[in-house]
């Protein structure tokens, strides 16, 4: 390689010359070939978007959306450069689409909805039925036939409107209690309906459409060991072995600064083996450490049945708890440090290639 001292041999520079080139060739096929060197790197880097880095092992990279944000140029911009997945913030909740009795109001979501299906962006229903975020005239209902009643409509009315525009449903949310019971939290839905809400919930939602995937979605089950991981496990074990219309389970991730716990990956492998997909579903992290977010990427990553990433919200000021700056883009709209690293996480892990000269 001292190329002063090739020249200076004249002659022999001929012969020797070419066994020399091809170990050069060699060398940069070893480069190709071993992960970590710059050739290799470059690669694990190579779409440019969220959305597009995701696609390319199969999942979708999505946000939280809010109707009334659209019309802000730098939200839309980002929203439509990086994701290709989105679940409307608030706008399918309760409260929005059937304020008061039999009166459903579609507007906002439809306009979510309409967007994201103009951009080529899938939406994740959000959601169906939830404690939170519900009229007064549902949860002062104390009959058990007319409580079964209006939540089989709200479903059935909501599901059959967005019918082959919605591809996934959190169709209950939120219904474990937190602690150590590891059972029901107490709402107007389990204290009049009993345990067998959920169910009836899933069965409904599977009436109204064959096709999207139904799923249970809540917080604080990213933990094997906890309680409410092990209770949320053994409904869905139980959903799948007597035939329950149940297809994924959606862990929200809003994690602190240290991120997801060490087992997450373990839990998303574990439900995932009782035959439903995972997904992340509303990730957001304290202060957006890089780490945090690499290591709650990659354990999706390596479960082959996690099918996809939703943040719960695009710049810091459009989050929930944006005293904690917990997205992937500031205020400004820029991309953080941790954008870098969720997108070096998304990347598909390749086979080595040895490109021969
Ligand atoms: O981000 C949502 C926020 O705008 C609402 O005020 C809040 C009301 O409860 O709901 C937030 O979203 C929640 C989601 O629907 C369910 N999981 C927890 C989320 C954060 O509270």
């Amino acid at each position: 390689m001292n190329l002063p001292n090739r020249r200076g041999h004249g002659r022999r520079g001929g012969p020797r010359g070419r066994p020399r080139a091809w170990a050069l060739g060699l060398l940069a096929a070893v480069a190709v070939a071993v992960p970590g060197t710059a050739n290799a790197m470059s690669d694990t880097t190579r779409a440019t978007t969220l959305g597009a880095q995701a696609a390319q092992s199969g999942r979708y990279f999505g946000t939280a959306v809010a109707a009334g944000k659209l019309g802000d140029a730098t939200y839309s911009t980002i929203l439509n450069r990086e994701f290709n997945a989105v679940t409307p913030e608030n706008e399918m909740k309760w409260d929005t689409i059937e304020r008061s009795r039999g009166s459903f109001n579609f507007g906002p979501a439809d306009q979510i909805v309409g967007q994201a299906t103009s951009h080529g962006q899938r939406v994740r229903g959000h959601t169906l039925v939830w404690h939170s975020q519900l009229p007064s005239w549902v949860s002062s209902i104390t009959d058990a036939n007319t409580l079964r009643g209006v939540m089989n409509n709200h479903i059935t009315t909501t599901v059959n409107h967005y019918k082959g525009k919605v591809f996934a449903w959190d169709v209950v949310n939120e219904a474990f209690a937190d602690g150590g019971s590891g059972q029901h939290r107490p709402s107007v839905f389990q204290n009049v309906l009993g345990n067998g809400f959920i169910e009836e919930a899933f069965r409904t939602a599977r009436a109204a459409d064959q096709s999207a995937k139904l799923c249970y979605n809540d917080y604080n089950i990213e933990n094997w060991s906890d309680a409410k991981t092990q209770g949320v496990y053994r409904m869905v074990r139980d959903f799948k072995t007597r035939g329950v219309p149940i297809d994924c389970v959606g862990f929200q991730a809003h994690f602190g600064t240290s991120g997801p716990p060490a087992s997450f990956q373990t839990t998303l492998a574990n439900f995932a083996a009782l035959g439903v997909d995972v997904q992340i579903t509303e990730l957001d992290i304290a202060q957006a450490p890089t780490t945090a977010y690499a290591n709650t990427v990659k354990a999706c990553m390596n479960v082959s049945r996690c099918t996809g990433i939703t943040v719960w919200g695009i710049r810091d000021s459009d989050s929930w708890r944006a005293g904690e700056n917990p997205l992937l883009f500031d205020r400004g709209g820029n991309k953080k440090p941790a954008y870098q690293s969720v997108l070096t996480a998304l990347a598909p892990s390749r086979t080595p290639r040895l490109v021969l000269p």
